[in-house]
């Protein structure tokens, strides 16, 4: 499991919105939000971890890097 910081996400929409990029974006990744914490888990096959920024950067979320 590795965990990442995500900014920019407000509400609960935001946080599925996370999720459903992710699993978009990389897919066979498994992904848990935390989103008062900014935390997002993901399990699974190697992250490759420009598409996950440029992913969620689409979607107004910012990567900020592991945790
Ligand atoms: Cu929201």
């Amino acid at each position: 499991m590795t965990a990442y910081r995500v900014d920019g996400m407000t509400c609960d929409g935001c946080a599925r919105a996370v999720t459903r990029t992710i699993e978009a974006a990389l897919p066979g990744i498994r992904v848990r939000v935390d989103r008062v914490a900014c935390r997002v888990e993901l399990d699974g096959a190697p992250v490759d971890e420009g598409v996950l920024r440029r992913a969620l950067d689409d979607a107004g979320f910012s990567l900020r890097g592991t945790v």
